[in-house]
């Protein structure tokens, strides 16, 4: 597979509702896409980089940089056998997973549309719809959250997440549980407690939760494991796993039962594909987590989704609930039983409406062989 050529798009998005996560509010989304041409087809990539740097401490501007100052010439006028060969040629680029992710997983749509194969095919997925569950961020009031609850649950998710903070935590968690006793429930709190704040975290482990995420910092692991000890609700680990280095010493170490893959994370599909092998061989369990991508992303994401350790519902939802219209037509929709297909036509499989893709874009750049920078 030769790489001829490299766009990189700009975007930005109005949320279809307000996010709101212990590190702050969002009323939009900025991201950058990633569009390859190579051998007469064109595959897409979504690079997860918000406009800023509370998640995760790369943004939309250093990914701009790092993909079209170091990245574009490690693979643009270059061929390659495979797509798990993209990683390792940005490696002397360190960390930025998620703009060498934004990259890596166009190469693997670009490669599965040269095959004419689903990109599930390729990634090695073994099932053809995906369960499907939702992120609700912090509300203006508990009503409000359990209204929320209500209606996702009626949509048909089949499990609810809501993130956390200190001041909202078992206030929200107690109200969610009082109306909906058995449901599969869990807490994200990106990061927000202190290896000091255990006996109150502990107060959760009444409610039954499936896991609580992230609870301390982005970049700890050995905080988790002390605090594991300390709480009975399972410990999922979001941020703190960069690569899958830190996840093979993350596990040995006890600090999670639980591990949240997101490609962008890690650096893209092959990264994750290591991630999910080496935690189902550790009897760990995986589940999807999300960026509130558009449905570029989600569509990588429904695929990679659909290997087999990714037992526990995922964060990927409807379109509909993050962008109106989004950038795919049809949207991606959840069926009533709370699963969603897998697409089958080649690569990611969705039809992208470049209409709306070119009317969302603030800048945009063009690389080839004539124009990439080398250092
Ligand atoms: O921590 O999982 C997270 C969104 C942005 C940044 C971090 C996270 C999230 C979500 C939303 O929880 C998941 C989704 O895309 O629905
Ligand atoms: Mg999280």
């Amino acid at each position: 597979m030769k790489i001829d050529r490299l766009d990189v798009k700009l975007l930005r998005l109005p949320l279809a509702q307000f996010f709101e996560t212990s590190f702050g509010r969002s009323y939009e989304k900025s991201f950058l896409l990633i569009r390859l041409e190579g051998e007469g087809h064109v595959g897409w990539g979504e690079s997860v980089a918000e406009g800023h740097p509370y998640y995760s401490s790369e943004t939309t501007e250093t990914t701009w940089h790092i993909i079209t100052e170091f990245l574009a010439q490690r693979v643009v006028g270059k061929t390659f056998e495979h797509p798990r060969e993209i990683f390792p040629a940005m490696a002397r680029v360190r960390g930025n997973n998620m703009a060498k992710a934004g990259i890596e997983m166009a190469a693997w749509d670009l490669y599965a549309r040269i095959l004419g194969k689903p990109l599930s095919a390729v990634l090695g997925g073994t099932r053809d719809r995906i369960a499907s569950g939702v992120s609700i961020g912090i509300q203006d009031s508990l009503d409000q959250l359990v209204a929320k609850v209500d209606k996702e649950l009626a949509a048909g998710y089949r499990r609810i997440k809501i993130k956390i903070k200190p001041g909202w935590d078992l206030n929200a968690v107690e109200a969610v549980r009082a109306k909906f006793p058995d449901i599969l429930l869990m807490v994200d709190a990106n990061a927000a407690y202190s290896p000091a704040d255990g006996a109150h975290l502990a107060k959760l482990d009444p409610y039954k939760l499936m896991m609580i995420e992230q609870p301390l910092d982005y970049d700890d692991v050995m905080d988790h494991v002390q605090l594991q000890k300390e709480i009975a609700t399972p410990i999922c680990l979001d941020e703190s796993i960069h690569t899958v280095r830190i996840a093979r010493d993350a596990i040995a170490a006890k600090a999670c039962k639980i591990i949240n893959i997101k490609p962008g994370r890690v650096g893209g599909h092959a990264e994750s594909i290591r991630l999910h092998d080496l935690c189902q061989a550790n009897g760990i369990p995986v589940w999807h987590g999300g960026m509130l991508e558009s449905g570029i992303g989600r569509a990588h994401n429904i695929h990679l989704a659909s290997l087999p350790n990714f037992t526990l519902p995922g964060d990927i939802a409807a379109s509909k609930r993050y962008f109106v219209p989004d950038l795919i037509e049809p949207g991606i929709e959840v069926a009533a039983d709370g699963t969603i297909p897998v697409p089958t036509a080649p690569g990611i499989g969705v039809n992208i409406v470049e209409e709306r893709v070119q009317a969302a874009t603030g800048r945009q750049m063009s690389l080839d062989v004539t124009n990439i920078k080398s250092h």
